[in-house]
């Protein structure tokens, strides 16, 4: 039983609420004032806790971005009527599809957050679930088969980013050495308004930003054509926390072509989820404790300690000892620290506390090392994680993007629409474990 509503749980549907514009949900308002992919993934999840049609809808809304060729965009610009307070905007990507998005995409929670969203309208009507997820289910099966073709032509099992952006954890210090490979020159200015609405300290440095500008012309000048992306990209890592997302994604969807009886789906995803998986397992760096991910360019493994080396939890079942010792190393960076799992480990010299992706604790990301610590039989450091994210948005960060580990305060923008996902998501403590 979930426990009953409280003032918190009141102002988490508040903000998803505000944050909604005609069925789908900006981040926030103003900083990100268009849909973005994996917040509407989480965002799905959050509204299936309290308004299951509005969750389905929230991933319709997002399908409307497709590509032909399958890929779901990581933003899809519906209205433009907020575009003053963005960039990079439609114009700087180039795209040609019918509703204006970006060119890259993100990590796809999308089937996870379907396999949730579905399960909760079972619950009620499991005709019209099946009926209403169908389509979705398409969706993102059609996206599944283009993460395979388009960022893993020569099947190695693990998937690979092109843009740090397509990460999620777009300014995290495991892509400083492939980034500082691409150029800073940009055919047009950079026009940054991200710092408008949040302090500078806070966010990527201008150098930063003018690669992944230079990245973004490099691949509209190829069309946005994936063959001809990766024959091009300057940047191109074979990327851990995304192949894991994408991994658990596959086993929901393989869930779904069994229930609706897609035998051939069923078999494909069979195949590719088992290659994943082995490749996956092939990361796991003992010396490290931690999971790895691999510079394509260079060849060399990604060795920085951020947060992405655990991920890989959500969607492997690991043996009992290396389970053991990414919980123990989880255990020492989260040591004395607010809010769950900093993104890099604290004291090392590329510990940002409140710069993002380079130290602060993302909700999201202690919810989705709370679903793979359970599925591997830590409950106990899941709790604590769980119980440390409601804690810190309860008594000092509100529902800010991110937390700063040191002294529990919010930062980025505020009002934010996963944040207040994540809180109703971990608040039911029956959510994930199967109980
Ligand atoms: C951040 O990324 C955007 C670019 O996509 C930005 O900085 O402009 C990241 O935290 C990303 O993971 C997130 O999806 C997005 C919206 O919350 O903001």
């Amino acid at each position: 039983m979930p426990p009953p509503d409280n003032k918190f749980v009141a102002k988490a549907k508040a903000i998803l609420e505000a944050n909604d514009r005609n069925g789908y949900t900006v981040p926030t308002h103003r900083l990100y004032p268009f849909q973005w992919n994996w917040d509407s993934a989480f965002v799905a999840m959050g509204f299936a806790q309290f308004d299951v049609d509005r969750a389905f809808r929230e991933l319709e809304r997002l399908v409307e971005g497709q590509w032909a060729d399958g890929m779901i965009p990581h933003i899809v610009f519906h209205d433009l009527s907020g575009a003053d307070s963005y960039y990079p905007g439609p114009a700087v990507w180039g795209t040609s599809h019918t509703v204006a998005t970006s060119g890259i995409t993100q990590p796809p929670v999308f089937a996870i957050a379907l396999r949730a969203v579905h399960d909760a309208a079972a619950a009620v009507d499991s005709a019209a679930a099946n009926a209403r997820t169908l389509p979705l289910y398409e969706a993102a099966l059609k996206w599944q088969r283009w993460w395979y073709a388009a960022r893993d032509p020569e099947n190695t099992g693990l998937v690979a980013l092109l843009h740090p952006w397509e990460s999620g954890s777009d300014n995290s210090p495991a892509w400083d050495i492939a980034l500082a490979r691409v150029p800073t020159t940009t055919i047009k200015p950079v026009v940054r308004k991200d710092t408008n609405h949040v302090a500078a300290a806070m966010r990527p440095h201008d150098q930063d930003y003018a690669r992944f500008i230079h990245l973004v012309e490099t691949y509209a000048d190829v069309g946005w054509d994936p063959a001809r992306q990766w024959a091009t990209a300057p940047f191109k890592i074979a990327e851990i926390q995304t192949t894991a997302i994408l991994l658990k994604a596959g086993e929901d969807l393989a869930r779904f072509a069994a229930d609706f009886g897609r035998a051939s789906d069923a078999a494909d995803l069979a195949a590719l989820n088992a290659r994943t998986r082995a490749a996956l397992l092939a990361q796991w760096r003992p010396a490290l404790n931690r999971f790895v991910s691999r510079d394509l360019v260079s060849g060399a493994d990604v060795d920085a300690s951020t947060h992405a080396g655990f991920v890989p939890v959500l969607a492997l079942d690991l043996d009992a000892p290396v389970a053991r010792a990414m919980v123990a190393e989880m255990a020492r960076w989260s040591a004395g620290k607010l809010g769950g799992l900093p993104t890099t480990e604290p004291g090392t010299p590329i510990w940002e506390p409140k710069r993002y992706w380079r130290g602060p604790v993302w909700a999201v990301i202690n919810w989705l090392l709370v679903d793979g610590l359970r599925r591997n039989a830590h409950a106990v450091f899941a709790d604590q994680l769980r119980e440390a994210t409601l804690a810190v948005i309860e008594t000092t960060a509100g529902f800010a993007e991110y937390f700063d580990p040191d002294t529990g305060e919010g930062c980025g923008g505020e009002d934010f629409s996963w944040t207040a996902a994540a809180y109703l998501c971990l608040r039911d403590a029956d959510r994930g474990d199967g109980s």
